[in-house]
């Protein structure tokens, strides 16, 4: 299988790749819906919304920062840095993650979509004011916003919170233009970024999907790769650069 998909993508100018929390498994980030998963304790909708927030902002806070503490110790794995080198190897090549990490920037990638925010960003939940980076911030005291005094949250994308409309569209613009495509590590629920890759898949492009289960997207993928994406993407790599 690895032949065959270094045959075909090495024919290819403009490459996607979307990444899910399944990227960062190896690194020892649990993932949303795994057994060991992050939600495994909780649901998505008790956290992960504007409801939970205002409902039990502490705890909605402290979860975030067990979140943040527990990223701030894990390192990129192999699977993002063969991701870097991708971006040296296509004319074209757009990254776009679910994740909220960060793990894809310390890798080295430069060209990002983050669809759903990033985890060490904070903002003003009245006024959307940025929160300082470099504020440090309290595991279980909510900081009130410099500028206008309302509650500061973490700047990402909560269930039923629209996504950043220029984010999105750019995302489904590269998509619509890809001629391959992969989806790493997602099990391809959480919308609107699951349509992302029927939408290249519409558009033409060949779609792999690389992930150690099946997904709602396997049915429909050019080729399903069950290896862990820390393993198989290097080899992609390593495969690609000897014939490019
Ligand atoms: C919105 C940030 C609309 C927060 C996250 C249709 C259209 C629009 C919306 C909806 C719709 N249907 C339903 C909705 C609502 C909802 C949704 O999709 N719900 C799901 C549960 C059905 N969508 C939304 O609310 C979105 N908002 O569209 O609003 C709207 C319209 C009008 C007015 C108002 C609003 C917002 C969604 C964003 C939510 N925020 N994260 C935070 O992180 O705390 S999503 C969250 O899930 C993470 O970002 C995560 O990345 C993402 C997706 O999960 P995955 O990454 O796929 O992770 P998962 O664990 O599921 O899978 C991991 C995979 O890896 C597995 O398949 C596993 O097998 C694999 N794996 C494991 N190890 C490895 C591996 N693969 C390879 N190698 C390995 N080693
Ligand atoms: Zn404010």
């Amino acid at each position: 299988m690895l032949d065959q998909v270094i045959k075909v993508a090495r024919d290819c100018e403009r490459c996607v790749v979307l990444t899910g929390a399944g990227i960062s498994a190896e690194s020892g980030v649990p993932t949303f819906r795994g057994k060991e998963g992050l939600w495994g304790k909780f649901r998505p909708e008790e956290l992960a919304t504007m409801e939970a927030f205002m409902a039990n902002p502490q705890i909605v806070w402290e979860w975030y920062n067990w979140r943040r503490e527990l990223i701030s110790e894990v390192k990129p794995n192999p699977g993002h840095y063969a991701i870097v080198e991708m971006e040296n190897i296509f004319d074209h090549f757009t990254l776009i993650t679910q994740n909220v990490d960060d793990l894809h920037r310390i890798a080295g990638s430069k060209n990002i979509i983050e669809l759903h925010g990033n985890i060490n960003k904070n903002k003003c939940l009245k006024c959307s004011e940025p929160f300082p980076d470099d504020q440090i911030i309290s595991p279980d005291v909510i900081p009130a916003c410099p500028k206008c005094g309302g509650q500061i949250r973490p700047d990402v994308v909560w269930f039923g919170e629209m996504l950043n409309a220029d984010t999105i569209q750019k995302a489904f613009d590269e998509s619509s233009k890809a001629d391959l495509f992969l989806s790493i590590g997602t099990s391809a629920i959480v919308q609107p970024a699951a349509s992302l890759p029927v939408e290249a898949k519409r558009s033409q492009a060949t779609l792999i999907e690389i992930n150690v289960n099946n997904t709602s997207l396997t049915s429909i993928v050019d080729f399903f790769i069950a290896e862990p994406s820390g393993e198989f993407l290097p080899k992609l790599v390593e495969g690609l650069k000897k014939i490019i």
